[in-house]
């Protein structure tokens, strides 16, 4: 058989799309993106707006192919961070084949719920409803949500789901394919992400600074890779934790260097997954002023607004 004509029967009834995953801060965007790829790409925290940029990931199965963007948290913006934060969300809603709203498991809809139903209600796009952390209350409950939810607008489907306990993803899977066009893939089965090495080794350093951080300081951090070197089996790489005061600094540092040293070891074997072999990892601290309201130093830390 011609080898054309192999392919194209080959890819007959395979779907392949886009889909966002949007919804407030900290309802488990990025452990839900993490679990339906079954690999750990996106940061997660119990701290509201972890993510801040867009981050892609991407799904095959042997009848298709889902790409996810996971987003930030829309929340209201306290500095120019934010608004970037925000606008990436919002954007990532344009040119998608669906969204997938994600919610907590709870019948109180607030603002920030309103904001979402404003962004979402008079567009063409699907929008299924994710409501997740459904370990977290009774069977039943979730009939009550449901409700309330459907009340509020015309949704695609609505999916209970624990992203932690891993409940309800296969039907996850399934639905959303049921609103993908058919189509080739748009990468080859082997690709996770578009998330570059440094990048991701930045972020996991964040993400150990924010879970051994207290409340306020995690939020004015950003973390920069400034050297990695790859030589002889070990991976040397130079990082920055920028944070906005004097005083995060040394707490940072830590009483003679001890948080600084729980992050970097905290970090080092997440880098050592990624990177496939040892890591020497070198933190550095710095104080950069109000970086989260600066142009400049918002793009020097991978932030930048006309990238949206
Ligand atoms: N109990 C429970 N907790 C969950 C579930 N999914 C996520 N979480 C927790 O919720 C918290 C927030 O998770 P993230 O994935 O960082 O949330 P996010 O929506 O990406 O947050 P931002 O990036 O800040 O917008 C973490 O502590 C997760 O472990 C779940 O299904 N059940
Ligand atoms: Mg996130």
């Amino acid at each position: 058989m011609n080898s054309d004509i192999e392919s194209k029967t080959d890819m007959e009834g395979y779907k392949a799309g886009f889909v966002s995953i949007i919804g407030r801060p900290n309802v488990g965007k990025s452990t839900l993106m993490n679990h339906l790829i079954g690999q750990k790409i996106a940061i997660t925290s119990n701290k509201p707006q972890t993510t801040r940029n867009k981050i892609q990931t991407v799904y095959t199965c042997d009848h298709g192919q889902i790409v996810f963007l996971d987003t930030p948290g829309i929340h209201k913006s306290k500095n120019k961070l934010g608004e970037y934060m925000v606008n990436v969300a919002s954007s990532s809603i344009k040119d998608v084949d669906a969204v997938l709203w994600l919610v907590e498991p709870t019948t109180f809809i607030g603002a920030g719920e309103r904001t979402i139903i404003d962004k979402l209600k008079d567009r063409k796009t699907p929008v299924i409803l994710v409501i997740n952390k459904i370990d977290t209350i009774k069977g039943p409950e979730v009939l009550a949500v449901i409700d309330t939810y459907r009340k509020e607008m015309d949704f695609a489907d609505i999916v209970p789901v624990s992203a932690r306990k891993e409940t309800g993803l296969q039907d996850l899977i399934d639905t959303i394919f049921k609103y993908m066009p058919e189509g080739s893939p748009f990468y080859d089965e082997d690709t996770v992400t578009d998330q570059p090495m440094r990048q991701i080794a930045a972020e996991i350093i964040r993400e150990k600074a924010l879970r051994s951080l207290d409340e306020e300081i995690p939020h004015g951090i950003a973390v920069a890779i400034d050297a990695m070197n790859f030589d002889k089996g070990l991976c040397s790489i130079d990082a920055t934790i920028v944070c906005e005061k004097d005083s995060h600094k040394g707490i940072i540092i830590g009483k003679s260097g001890t948080m600084l040293k729980k992050i970097g070891s905290l970090a080092r074997p997440d880098i050592e997954e990624l990177v496939g072999c040892r890591v020497y990892l070198k933190l550095w601290v710095k104080v950069k002023k109000d970086w989260r309201d600066s142009d400049f130093l918002m793009k020097n830390y991978g932030y930048n607004p006309k990238e949206i």
